[in-house]
């Protein structure tokens, strides 16, 4: 020991960190007979030390009772709802915790190949009812916390969404990772962990999206468990040089911090529990030292605050990307820790690096992790001391890219000059990839230079940008999309270069799929019980074979079962205007069809379209005698959903909506036929309570625009029917469900292109073309829902590209709309497509979708974790 003390070391660890303690990837020591050595102290009193899931209510009371008075230090005198909900949610954590534990080790013996789903957005939504359905022990704590004084529905109702997601590419990751757990895939997602997820949306007088911070670790978060040892330095800035043979070194900037903080993913009907592991950012140091002896505090801890932001808050964007610096740091952060972990993990079996793609298959969500691609080639070169060939073949033996949109402003592309800035040697190395890929190309196609220009990685412009699509394409060992019709518009639009230079083999399709436990077992319980009653199975068996569904056919003739059908639906119908009067305090009748929209606000969704629609509506009652009126099909129309800060014309559309309702549903003429709710902060829990009660959906997104959708397989699944566009998976659900059962109308996708055309070049006055879409139109600008002027933007926007084809598919949707209300005056007909609907949905599961990318991408096999090795 000296006294005194050497200001570098200030900060840093006594000790070179050594992960020992937290760190997957142990296995015990054998003998020389192959006997197992316990690892330290005397096995038995580790063996009677070491917990198992409890499963009797009294040991889960008493594991409550226990986190009561020690993790939150309260007694029954002074417990409140959300205090049970804590203490519920650590006991279940703790079992969750057991089987973790279990699985990990299991991999870990066994070594199987692993599969890592990388993605920028997990929307999990509430875990503890879920958690409690896989653990299988959701009567047990409804009866234990029961005895303990309290509701369970009470306290499920006190856990905060985890929102980090924007809306389907998140909350498909987070299907993915259930499916994966529960079909025994040993397959972990790594992503971020945000301290602020997707903004709360409040919606002001005037009907003004106004966004709010969602604070969603305020109150804890049980169900993380910080690894605070599992760290990973991440360098940003600095320089970089060029050595020989395409090496290269990077020095220098900033260094951060990735702190792991692992979710535990239990799986339905089975022990095996994966992992999602989360980073934070951390500053490598707490404060500059230099700075804070001078007294300049600002500057002190300036560094620690940026390496802070980094993980702070989730960008609440979908489909545009800005080139904002800060989210460039945000997926080179996560791709360089989570890659940095998958190596040291792989490295750990002490085999060659060249083995790599025989031990790991990493999935890109989107192109957000791209940098995942120049990242593994840097290690390989710079600090494995591969050559080229061999990094690339690595890499492009790992990699696996899904393409989740087509449209043009939705491709991330990012600046040369930020990536120089910011990731100096990814640049060079990028710009390598784009030599070697390109010389290919010439080789393949000699001459062709606009065939080059237009597939290199870097778009020439002011400035020039590297194309992320392209990079992650050409990385990859195979390509998706996530339906037929978008696969195929992959393949034939925004990769065709690549598909004529690489053959089409390397691109296909896997259809998304959604987990049926949460989007049936747990949001529609009564549903999911007729369902198992009827087909005489377990739950578990057709909770994971989704097409026993099937088997309910048989019942559409049944009209005992189709009344019980009914009155489900009416009560989830009941359940939802509970909601919205416990919630906004309005009265909504539940003897009319409801109607719903809920998604993102974009205006390739064409909420416009659904609104002007109910306008039509609106003025159509009002044009009528009473007499006429009563003829009319009552109807409830929901919106629901958040735009992006910055897109104005999408904000602009909820406050019309906003607006129609404040009148609509003040008018006496109307107000028995027409009601209109914009349901504010549209979030998975939201989606749970809205999607059981609905009668119609609306997915009416211009033909060739929605990549997929896949709440359309949610209201599908619990027997709410479909209007649509022939667009994305709504193809495939009218496939499976017969056209006879769903509300198609609109455009096609071949048609869409010369439409757009004639637009431009011959248009023709809307009051020709579209009579009664003009009529709204005008009625709007009247002034008719206030605010005359305010909405001019957005009607100009019909008005003058129609780039979403509105006009052109106005009439065919109000016929469809019509057909709706027909089909549904004969109620037991209706109930018939909505038995034939639910019956039909066993291709959409997330379990069927996570195998396929198992056996045709990934070549992973489950490992259930019962079995020993
Ligand atoms: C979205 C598509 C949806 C699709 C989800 C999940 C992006 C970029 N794309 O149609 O718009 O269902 O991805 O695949 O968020």
């Amino acid at each position: 020991m000296t006294s005194t003390i050497d200001p570098k070391a200030i900060g840093k660890p006594v000790r070179a960190r050594r992960h020992v303690r937290t760190l997957t990837g142990y296995l015990p020591e054998v003998d020389a007979t192959g006997k197992e050595h316990w690892p330290r102290g005397e096995e038995e009193v580790w063996q009677a030390g070491l917990r198992g899931v409890d499963q009797d209510v009294p040991s889960i009371t008493k594991s409550i009772v226990n986190h009561v008075q020690t993790s939150l230090a309260r007694q029954a005198y002074n417990l409140d709802d959300l205090g049970a909900y804590q203490a519920a949610a650590l006991s279940v954590r703790d079992n969750l915790l057991v089987n973790w534990n279990e699985t990990q080790l299991n991999y870990t013996r066994k070594n199987p190949k692993r599969a890592y789903y990388l993605s920028l957005e997990f929307l999990m939504g509430r875990t503890l009812d879920n958690a409690l359905l896989n653990l299988g022990l959701k009567e047990q704590y409804r009866d234990g916390i029961k005895k303990l004084g309290f509701s369970v529905e009470d306290i499920l109702d006190k856990e905060r969404d985890a929102a980090l997601g924007n809306g389907g590419l998140g909350r498909l990751a987070a299907c993915y990772l259930d499916s994966g757990s529960s079909t025994e895939l040993p397959l972990w997602g790594y992503g971020l962990r945000y301290k602020y997820g997707i903004f709360q949306q409040l919606i002001s007088p005037e009907g003004n999206q106004l966004e709010a911070p969602d604070p969603w670790l305020d109150n804890q978060n049980p169900w993380e468990l910080p690894r605070l040892d599992v760290t990973y330095e991440v360098r940003f800035y600095g320089h970089a040089e060029r050595l020989s043979d395409s090496r290269g070194v990077w020095q220098g900037g900033q260094e951060v911090l990735a702190v792991a903080y692992d979710v535990m993913i239990p799986g339905y009907g089975t022990k095996n529990t994966n992992n999602l592991r989360l980073w934070e950012s951390k500053p490598k140091r707490g404060f500059d030292l230099n700075s804070f002896n001078a007294g300049n505090y600002e500057a002190a801890v300036a560094s620690s605050n940026s390496a802070d932001a980094i993980t702070s808050v989730l960008y609440p964007n979908d489909h545009t990307s800005f080139g904002k610096e800060l989210r460039l740091k945000q997926q080179y952060f996560w791709t360089a820790a989570s890659l940095a972990d998958i190596i040291r993990r792989f490295k750990q079996q002490g085999k060659p690096l060249k083995e790599l793609p025989d031990f790991v298959a990493i999935q890109l969500n989107d192109t957000h992790p791209t940098l995942a691609i120049p990242e593994l080639m840097r290690i390989l070169l710079d600090e494995e001391d591969l050559n080229w060939e061999q990094a690339w073949s690595i890499v492009t033996n790992v990699f696996f890219y899904t393409n989740h949109t087509v449209l043009p402003e939705a491709l991330e592309k990012w600046p040369v000059p930020l990536i120089e800035h910011v990731l100096p040697r990814h640049l060079q190395i990028i710009y390598d990839i784009n030599l070697f890929f390109l010389q290919a190309v010439e080789r393949k196609f000699p001459g062709d230079r606009d065939r080059l220009a237009r597939m290199s990685l870097i778009e020439e412009g002011q400035p020039k940008q590297v194309r992320m699509a392209h990079l992650a394409a050409i990385g990859s060992r195979k390509v998706n999309g996530v339906a037929e019709l978008h696969s195929d518009l992959v393949r034939t639009t925004i990769l065709k270069d690549f598909v004529e230079f690489e053959g089409s083999s390397k691109y296909s399709n896997v259809t998304n799929g959604i987990t049926p436990r949460r989007w049936l077992d747990q949001c529609n319980p009564e549903l999911s019980d007729l369902i198992t009653k009827t087909l005489k199975l377990d739950k578990v068996v057709w909770l994971k074979d989704l097409t026993k569904l099937d088997g309910l056919l048989e019942f559409t003739e049944d009209a005992a079962f189709r009344k019980e059908w009914a009155a489900i639906k009416q009560r989830n119908k009941e359940r939802l205007a509970n909601y919205v009067q416990t919630t906004l305090g309005l009265t909504v009748r539940t003897d009319a069809m409801f109607d719903v929209q809920i998604k993102r606000l974009h205006e390739y969704k064409r909420q416009t379209l659904n609104i002007l629609g109910v306008i039509h509506r609106y003025l159509t009652l009002k044009g009528q005698t009473p007499e006429e009126r009563k003829k009319a099909n009552p109807r409830v129309v929901f919106f629901a959903g958040k735009a992006a800060p910055a897109y104005y014309i999408a904000k602009l559309t909820i406050r019309l909506i906003v607006n129609v309702a404040r009148v609509i549903n003040a008018d006496p003429d109307t107000k028995d036929y027409l009601q209109l709710y914009f349901l504010p902060d549209y979030s998975v829990s939201l989606a749970e309570v809205l999607i059981p009660a609905s009668d119609i959906s609306q997915h009416i997104s211009t033909a060739g625009t929605e990549a997929s959708g896949t709440s359309n397989m949610k209201f599908c699944l619990n027997g709410g029917l479909l209007l649509g566009t022939v667009d994305g998976a709504n193809i495939e659900i009218a496939e499976e469900v017969g056209e006879s059962n769903v509300f198609f109308f609109g455009h096609l996708t071949p048609a869409v292109e010369d439409l757009r055309y004639q637009h431009l070049y011959h248009p023709v006055p809307l009051e020709e073309k579209c009579p009664a879409l003009h009529r709204v139109l005008e009625q709007v600008s009247a002034g008719l829902f206030d605010d005359a002027d305010i909405y001019e933007p957005l009607l100009n926007t019909i008005r003058q590209n129609d780039y979403y084809l509105l006009t052109d598919d106005f009439d065919s949707y109000i016929a469809a709309l019509a057909m709706v209300d027909e089909a549904y005056a004969d109620k037991d007909e209706w109930t018939k497509k909505s038995i034939r609907t639910t019956a039909k949905m066993g291709k959409f599961s997330s379990d069927r979708a996570i195998l396929d990318y198992a056996e045709s991408f990934w070549n992973i096999e489950p490992i259930p974790v019962s079995a020993k090795k």
